[in-house]
């Protein structure tokens, strides 16, 4: 049988270049005529999906289900044989790297924001994936936005929407559809990793000295936190909140760190829970926050990179080949990495960026400082595998020292104790005019190619700390790999203790532009533990002021203070 394509005549749209993690735009923007099919053919015209197999998944917001109906016409007039479709559009972004590797697809297109708020008057998103179940790289990327400025027409075959909320094997005109679980093989995948019979016992035996409490935010984790924390680990129905993925997160901003998850802080502070953890809109962001203890995601990593061959049976078995960390993520990872003598990479700030060393068989498991934790099982960076991983770790632990109870407090004060403490904190300055954050990096870089502000010294105020600067760059990675070389992704500002100060811009935001602060402050093991146990931002204090004086932040922004510090 033939199918009419129909090609739609249309004109380019400005602005359509993935950022950190695809295209992200108002949702209003999405809905002008001809923007969203824009892209979803450019896609098609930067990759031949002609008789192949894609995934589409997504966090559930708002303006996805249309979307995933415009991918299969636009889709299927371009030839792809088969869509892997979550059911009701949902897969969420790890979920779906596992789907694109589990069923060998040859890409998939994802819609999300990440943690960006959702809803008619929030954020949209479209994220193309690759084969490797990772985002795609910039030669990909830079592709598809090449091809957005020079679109004049798409094709599209016209038929009734397919129904999304029933699994099972259909048909679009010429292609086929498969409609899956969104939940099942991301589960079997977790089972696969961890070891559940010791998190069970552990959990069970511990039933009242060790609750726990995981905290969906309306994202599209909370039918995956169900399956695994009550299902599969046999913990309470309370020991899960906001599990109903909603399209508009409930109008919050599906982000878990201290400032947005701070429903579930609340709660473990006033609940006495031992174990509280989040995850974002998408699910591959994490936070873990046990009663009086803030893990910073560069320690997360730190911490399970350290445990991980001893207590995880995918590590056990597999060993840990490698380890890596974004550029402005705290070198906490780095002093693990030495003592294990293991290779540690330094990339830019994407999980696209750790792609290329996992497929070689050089990385294990990563992180970036904005919560995002994971490793090689896929190639996206797991909110829920964070947090399973963090259990595993706890139940072993506590395994091998049956005579005290190990809580997160402690498991991370006896990290510090071995390796010292990196101080960390991310300053950030959301929706900021464009033009003064371009001065402020101006001015940085005048610091750069002058040496203006090579071995001056600064002192804080308030402490009385004296820090004296060692050099500024800006950080530029060549791919070891493939060679590929990414200039401009951060500004160092490094001091002749060891601390820095990294600045950067946003490239997930969706208007204006947003500036990053990130503070680093390396204190060794022999400070003893009043030093080491502090509170980040008492720790980090001196240097903050030092920051925020020498690169004259506040004035080029004109902001006192940031809109979120985590
Ligand atoms: C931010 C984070 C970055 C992360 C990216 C996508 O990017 O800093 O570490 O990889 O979001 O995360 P930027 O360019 O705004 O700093 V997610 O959970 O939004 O897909
Ligand atoms: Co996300």
């Amino acid at each position: 049988m033939s199918y009419q394509v129909k090609e739609v005549k249309t004109k380019p749209y400005d602005g359509q270049k993935p950022g950190t993690s695809g295209l992200r735009k108002r949702v209003k923007v999405f809905q002008q005529e001809h923007y969203t099919e824009n892209f979803v053919q450019a896609i098609f015209d930067a990759v031949d999906l002609n008789g192949k197999t894609i995934v589409i998944g997504g966090d559930g917001r708002f303006f996805s289900p249309e979307t995933v109906q415009t991918i299969l016409k636009i889709g299927s007039a371009n030839g792809v044989a088969k869509f892997i479709v979550g059911k009701d559009s949902i897969l969420s972004t790890p979920a779906a790297s596992n789907v694109i590797r589990k069923y060998k697809a040859d890409g998939g297109i994802l819609l999300t924001a990440s943690h960006n708020p959702g809803g008619p008057n929030a954020d949209f998103g479209i994220k193309y994936n690759v084969s490797n179940g990772g985002p795609a790289p910039e030669n990909v990327t830079n592709k598809i936005f090449e091809k957005t400025k020079t679109i004049s027409s798409y094709k599209v075959i016209e038929l009734a929407p397919i129904d999304l909320s029933k699994k099972g094997f259909f048909t679009y005109g010429p292609s086929n559809v498969e409609i899956i679980d969104s939940v099942s093989d991301y589960v079997q995948l977790l089972e696969s990793i961890f070891d559940f019979p010791l998190i069970k016992n552990f959990l069970q035996s511990h039933a009242d000295s060790f609750k726990v409490l995981f905290d969906g935010m309306h994202g599209v984790t909370g039918p995956y936190g169900r399956a695994i924390f009550i299902d599969a680990l046999g913990l309470p129905e309370t020991s899960v909140q906001n599990a109903v993925p909603l399209p508009d997160f409930g109008g919050g901003h599906p982000d878990p760190n201290l400032t947005y998850a701070h429903e579930l802080v609340e709660r473990v502070e006033r609940e006495n829970i031992h174990f509280g953890a989040a995850s974002d809109g998408d699910g591959d962001r994490n936070m873990i926050y046990g009663k009086g203890a803030f893990v910073t995601p560069s320690d997360s990593v730190a911490i399970i990179a350290d445990w991980a061959a001893e207590a995880i049976p995918y590590f056990k078995k597999g060993g840990v080949k490698g380890l890596a960390r974004s550029m402005p993520t705290s070198a906490q990872i780095d002093k693990v990495a030495k003592k294990k003598g293991l290779e540690c990479a330094v990339v830019p700030t994407g999980w696209k960026f750790f792609g290329n060393l996992m497929d070689a068989g050089r990385l294990s498991i990563c992180g970036e400082e904005s919560f995002g934790t994971g490793s090689d099982h896929i190639r996206e960076k797991d909110g829920v595998w964070a947090v399973v991983a963090w259990l595993n770790i706890l139940a072993y632990a506590n395994q091998q020292s049956p005579n005290e109870l190990i809580g997160i407090k402690e498991l991370l004060e006896k990290h510090y104790a071995v390796y010292g403490r990196s101080f960390f904190s991310r300053y950030d300055y959301e929706e900021v005019p464009a033009v003064g954050a371009q001065s402020l990096v101006d001015a940085i870089n005048v610091h750069i190619s002058t040496g203006s502000l090579a071995s001056t010294s600064h002192v804080s105020k308030s402490t009385g700390q004296k820090f004296t600067v060692a050099g500024v760059t800006n950080f530029d990675y060549t791919d070891p790999i493939d060679g590929s070389i990414s200039r401009n992704q951060g500004q160092i500002v490094t001091f002749d203790d060891g601390s820095r100060v990294v600045f950067r811009l946003s490239g997930t935001g969706s208007q204006g532009a947003t500036v990053r602060m990130y503070v680093e402050r390396y204190v060794p093991a022999s400070a003893g533990p009043a030093e080491l146990n502090k509170d980040a931002q008492e720790g980090l204090k001196g240097l903050i002021e030092v920051a925020l004086q020498l690169s004259n932040l506040p004035e080029f922004l004109g902001r006192e203070k940031p809109t979120v510090i985590t």
